[in-house]
């Protein structure tokens, strides 16, 4: 049985991209919506809607867990699937926000997201329930989204977008900055070069990958089948420019359905 991993487009490769890393045995299925792509800027409402319309189309892949690959999903569904669902479910906030508190020594942590997840306030309320006197800056950037499905993250106008939107985080004691959004690191270096090499940039994507890797064995779910491990994309719009995307930045042709 397969893990379901689902994300409004390309973005959530970015957790696929370290489970094909630390869990090589595991079939995997992704399920990316380009089609009503972007998330950030609709109500949660209907976040919530179109999330279960991915997740009713990958139960039909029977998957055994599910990750939500994609923090404006998470942030509006992810207690709904936990509650309705009986597979485990497993979100990328709570492991961005573990990460960003075991890096921090200022105590200032930023956030880049969009504005779905910064209305949600999911990053300040995970993080200040662990430790009440850490600051959270959220900075919403949409336009990061856009730059990243049009193939575009390795273009000048990408380099401009992000040091026009990252111009006041620039100037705090934030030394933590989240990318929570599951499309922002394929624009890394980039974010990176602006806000200067003393800023740890956390990916919550290796950190969920581990959260999936502990509950496989806390469930007995990991595939001890000895098969050669399968791995399905699907995509609600067109499947070239996915394709595009996603053998670039797993590095192996990918074929999309
Ligand atoms: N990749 C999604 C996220 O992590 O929030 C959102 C992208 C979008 O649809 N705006």
């Amino acid at each position: 049985q397969p893990i379901g991993f689902i994300d409004s487009g390309v973005g959530g490769l970015t957790v696929v991209k370290e489970a094909l890393r630390q869990l090589p045995n595991e079939n995997i299925v992704f399920l990316g919506d380009q089609a009503r792509l972007p998330y950030g800027p609709r109500p949660a409402a209907q976040v919530r809607a179109f999330t279960w319309q991915m997740v009713n189309f990958l139960l039909t892949k029977k998957i055994k867990l599910l990750v939500i690959a994609c923090n404006t999903a998470t942030a509006a569904a992810l207690d709904d699937l936990r509650t309705k669902l009986t597979i485990p479910v497993i979100g990328v906030i709570q492991p961005g926000s573990r990460a960003a508190l075991r890096h921090t020594h200022t105590g200032h942590i930023g956030v880049i997201a969009t504005e779905g997840t910064v209305r949600s306030c999911a990053y300040a309320h995970t993080i200040q329930a662990k430790d009440p006197q850490v600051k959270v800056t959220s900075l919403a950037a949409p336009k990061f989204v856009a730059v990243v499905e049009s193939n575009e993250a390795h273009s000048a106008v990408a380099k401009k977008v992000v040091a026009q939107t990252l111009r006041p985080l620039t100037h705090t004691d934030i030394d933590t900055l989240v990318m929570g959004c599951t499309h922002y690191p394929l624009l890394r270096p980039l974010i990176q070069n602006v806000m200067g090499e003393g800023v740890t940039l956390i990916d919550s994507g290796a950190e969920t990958v581990s959260d999936v890797s502990m509950l496989l064995d806390y469930f007995d779910l990991a595939n001890t089948s000895g098969h050669a491990a399968t791995r399905t994309y699907y995509t609600t719009a067109g499947a070239a420019l996915f394709e595009t995307i996603a053998s670039e930045w797993l590095n192996q042709p990918i074929t999309a359905t």
